[in-house]
């Protein structure tokens, strides 16, 4: 498929300001894939793709959950915030002909990161957080931290994740958890 063809694919799902965000998402991943040596095309695509259920109503992701077999911990299902990664990865494997694994998985973590992530998981988590349509105290910081390298960036970027959710008293799923104290222990 083209670049066109996944922007038109998500196009029904989203709204204007939903799909404009992706497409900055997009751009970002391919700018940072260029940067950081991994694959152009899969970080635009996954980009792209990466919100595609998120405005879907909360009881159409639970039915959508229940027809794939996805169950949910205590943690995700207190935190519908975390759904639409995870069930869009699951509707574009199964119902979007997506089969490339890598591109399936930087969607699945693209929310909560995880441990030991892969270049492309680090490539989209970071583009989600600094792509121009990203306005937020300390975004500048990222984009900076960003440009010098991956690793530092998904550190700041699990960092503030955290805090701003045990700030908020909402609770943290272990694989966020697990993305921060990875990122600590292997940024230099
Ligand atoms: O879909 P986007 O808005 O573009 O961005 P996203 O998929 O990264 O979602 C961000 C939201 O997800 C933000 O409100 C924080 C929330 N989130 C991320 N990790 C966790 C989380 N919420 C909970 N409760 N627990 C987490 O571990
Ligand atoms: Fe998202
Ligand atoms: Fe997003």
């Amino acid at each position: 498929m083209n670049p066109v063809d996944y922007q038109e694919m998500v196009r029904p799902f989203l709204s204007e300001r939903r799909l404009h965000h992706s497409e900055c998402v997009a751009k970002m991943a391919r700018h940072l894939a260029e940067r950081y040596a991994a694959d152009p095309e899969k970080a635009f695509c996954a980009g792209m793709l990466h919100d595609v259920l998120k405005e879907q109503p909360k009881e159409e992701q639970l039915k959508m959950m229940d027809e794939f077999g996805i169950i949910l911990t205590d943690e995700e299902r207190s935190a519908p915030k975390l759904w639409h990664a995870v069930l869009g990865a699951a509707y574009l494997e199964r119902r979007g002909g997506i089969s490339d694994r890598e591109i399936l998985n930087a969607i699945r973590y693209h929310t909560t990161a995880r441990a030991d992530m892969s270049l492309l998981e680090k490539v989209l988590f970071v583009a989600d957080f600094i792509s121009d349509d990203r306005e937020f105290e300390g975004v500048e910081e990222l984009r900076e931290a960003a440009e010098e390298s991956l690793e530092k960036a998904v550190l700041l970027g699990c960092a503030m994740t955290v805090q701003d959710l045990a700030e908020n008293h909402l609770t943290i799923h272990p694989d966020t958890i697990a993305a921060y104290n990875w990122s600590v222990l292997h940024a230099q």
